[in-house]
């Protein structure tokens, strides 16, 4: 088999919140088209799309499935998403790796934010996009209240229906498309409805064309052929985000869907796309071939298994390739297309072209290849959100440790919103995901992978110590212990500065013998390696030595590092010591009404709001909150807001504890390390 004619693909994600019927409907369609024999289901676990068994088990989508079939003469790939933020990472290759967007609304809750997610990365990849409100035979849905909400926040000359349902909940069988359906089938109390949308995209069409424009307006009807190039170029440039009425558990509204992706939406050769070098990539059917890889996984029988997306030229299995990055050989062994876990053998694949290709030896995700290492270019690599929350990892069984970092690691190649990192303040291997189930999914695969267990526990805070104000301090060390004896003496001064260390050596007349200074130095630095008030880093101080006595036969380095340390603590506990925590840039996005909430919980974290806005429906809160208070906060956020609101974090900066808080990290610290001491 052989996928050679670009102009006739379609290459489009499916996205939507969670549950609004998005495997259904990419079942269905796989069905309709006779790609499969039977037609999935979710409840009934055995959707093509959600074929893993977690997925399964969950009767929900985890990962991102690949799907193709033949509309007509024309070749589909789609990709069915998981509507949970947590799984967003999934997500974003997808539309990465597509041309448009087939966003899903649920005919009662209307906008929800996996659909808000959906059409932000639509405008950020600026994929073209059509709606699709669905499940609009339950009670309670309403097309037009749903059509409404969308006019409102993303344009009423936006989303114009190209079908609405005819009846009411239950009772809807059919759908009327407002180009197509001849009149006469058309119900008298929709006439009126189906005439201003007609006008409505008309005026789309028309508006997309000088020529168009002019005879539109001098009362002349577009031709069929007109309208289809008016629609394409209209939604294509975004003008239009035509919305189609579905019910896709009873196969309504999904045929004119099906034909309208086939009719008006873009091929994969309209897509031009920017090199890493700023070059365009134009795709041409012929030339020296490139693809990128936008996504591996691991698969139970065949190993890793690269995702790739062809972007130009022709791609045959069984061929030598280059890594465009590595600027090595590599090989492209059998090509497969996919239909979830069905793997179907193809001998070339053109532009737009999905397919899974096993054991590339030396290529990662993000990576380009190519036929030419002049011609072609590597693409962008793709960014990801970084995580929301973090655990610490720590084996159940001792002497682990190694094959979990191996392991996770494997899994986070296949997932870059999975981040393994080890942090030297705290000394803990950190797991960071974008949401508590992210994570134990991880764990559960990580388990099936290596056969470890993990522990989790919330990360220790790394915090800082630091001084605010200036203090003196000398030390004397002696000790007379059989033969020879130690000695040194340090006398230094600490003073807070804005940032880093400053080490003064201000010895004069040889108080301290240069070639201890060394040692001084050295002592300075392991004391700040374990502050004194809870054992944390210290730093933004200078520390000055300015003077000192040594002994000519006890002196040594050790007895110098010794005294240094104590002096250190002493000069410390002197200079108005403080603990700092890490602060965090919390960026927060609710529906209005749960605004309130959200501010309230902030303000018990100890956060400070640093400004408002409002995006495309939805209130942005941003916000600096200490991260001792933000581990839950997934979690917390998701029950606030039942589901609606989601977040971003990233490192602000350091600051003072409160001391009140200060002093109860304090007493923690000195109750865990009472017998400790020097
Ligand atoms: N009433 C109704 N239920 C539907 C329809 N389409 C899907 N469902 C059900 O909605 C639930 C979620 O569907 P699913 O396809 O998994 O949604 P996804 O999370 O968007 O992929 C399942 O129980 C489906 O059977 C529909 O058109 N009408
Ligand atoms: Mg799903």
């Amino acid at each position: 088999m052989k996928i050679s004619t670009p102009e006739k693909i379609r290459n489009f994600v499916v996205a939507g919140h969670n549950g609004c019927g998005k495997t259904t409907l990419c079942d269905l369609m796989l069905y309709k088209a006779g790609a499969v024999d039977r037609l999935g289901s979710v409840d009934a676990k055995t959707s093509i799309s959600d074929f893993n068994p977690d997925e399964q088990e969950k009767r929900s989508s985890i990962y991102s499935s690949y799907l193709n079939c033949v509309w007509d003469d024309v070749q589909m790939f789609f990709t069915d998403t998981p509507g949970y933020g947590e799984f967003v990472g999934e997500m974003i290759s997808s539309f990465r790796s597509c041309g448009f967007a087939l966003l899903v609304a649920d005919g009662v809750e209307g906008i929800e934010v996996g659909f808000t997610r959906g059409w932000k990365y639509s405008k950020q990849f600026l994929l073209p996009k059509l709606i699709v409100v669905n499940r609009l035979d339950r009670e309670m849905a309403d097309f037009d209240a749903v059509l409404e909400q969308l006019q409102e926040t993303y344009g009423a000359l936006v989303c114009v229906p190209m079908t609405i349902p005819v009846g009411k909940e239950n009772s809807i069988d059919r759908v009327i498309h407002v180009l197509h359906t001849p009149d006469a089938e058309i119900p008298a109390e929709l006439k009126d409805k189906v005439e201003k949308y007609r006008s409505q995209i008309m005026d789309a069409v028309a508006e997309t064309d000088e020529a168009l424009t002019e005879k539109y307006l001098a009362g002349e009807k577009l031709t069929p052929e007109e309208t289809v190039t008016g629609l394409h170029a209209a939604v294509k440039s975004g003008a239009l985000a035509p919305v189609y009425a579905c019910v896709s558990g009873k196969d309504v509204g999904v045929k004119e869907l099906m034909d309208g992706i086939a009719e008006m939406m873009p091929n994969p050769l309209e897509r031009v796309r920017k090199t890493n070098d700023g070059n365009q990539m134009v795709p041409k059917s012929d030339g020296p071939a490139a693809a990128f890889v936008f996504k591996s996984a691991l698969d139970p029988f065949i190993g890793q298994m690269a995702y790739i997306r062809v972007l130009t030229g022709t791609i045959k299995s069984n061929s030598d390739i280059y890594n465009l990055n590595t600027q090595s050989k590599e090989r492209i062994g059998q090509l497969l297309l996919l239909n979830g876990k069905t793997q179907i053998p193809v001998d070339e694949v053109c532009p737009g072209c999905i397919c899974g290709v096993a054991k590339l030896k030396a290529t990662k995700t993000g990576d380009t290849l190519g036929d030419s290492l002049t011609e072609n270019h590597p693409m962008p690599r793709q960014t990801y959100p970084a995580p929301v929350i973090s655990y610490a990892i720590y084996a159940t069984k001792s002497g682990e440790e190694d094959k979990i970092i191996n392991g996770l690691q494997r899994l986070a190649e296949c997932d870059p919103t999975l981040v393994i990192q080890r942090n030297d303040e705290t000394h803990e291997s950190l797991l960071g995901g974008m949401g508590e189930q992210h994570i134990m999914n991880a764990v559960k695969n990580l388990k099936a992978l290596s056969k470890v267990d993990v522990n989790l526990e919330a990360p220790k805070i790394p915090y800082r110590e630091t001084v605010t104000g200036r203090g003196e301090a000398s030390y004397r060390h002696k000790k007379q212990s059989g033969g020879h004896g130690q000695f040194a003496e340090v006398h230094l001064r600490i003073e807070a500065i804005p940032e880093g260390f400053e080490f003064v050596n201000a010895i004069v007349g040889g108080a301290i013998p240069k070639n201890f200074i060394p040692a001084v130095e050295k002592g300075i630095h392991e004391a700040m390696e374990r502050g004194p008030l809870a054992g944390c880093l210290v730093e933004n101080m200078r520390v000055t030595v300015y003077d000192g006595k040594y002994h000519a036969v006890d002196s040594s380095e050790m007895a110098f590092k010794i005294a240094t340390r104590r002096a250190f603590k002493e000069a410390m506990a002197k200079a108005k010591p403080v603990l700092m925590e890490p602060l965090l840039n919390v960026k927060i996005m609710v529906p209005d009404a749960y605004t309130g909430d959200v501010t309230g919980n902030l303000n018990h974290k100890r956060g400070r709001i640093l400004g408002m806005s409002a995006e495309e429906g939805l209130q942005v809160l941003e916000a600096e909150v200490p991260q001792a208070e933000m581990q839950k906060y997934a979690t917390e956020l998701r029950s606030m807001t039942q589901g609606k609101g989601s977040h971003e974090i990233s490192f602000a900066r350091y600051d003072v504890v409160p001391a009140n808080v200060m002093n109860e990290i304090i007493a923690k610290f000195k109750a865990e390390n009472d017998e400790e001491e020097e």
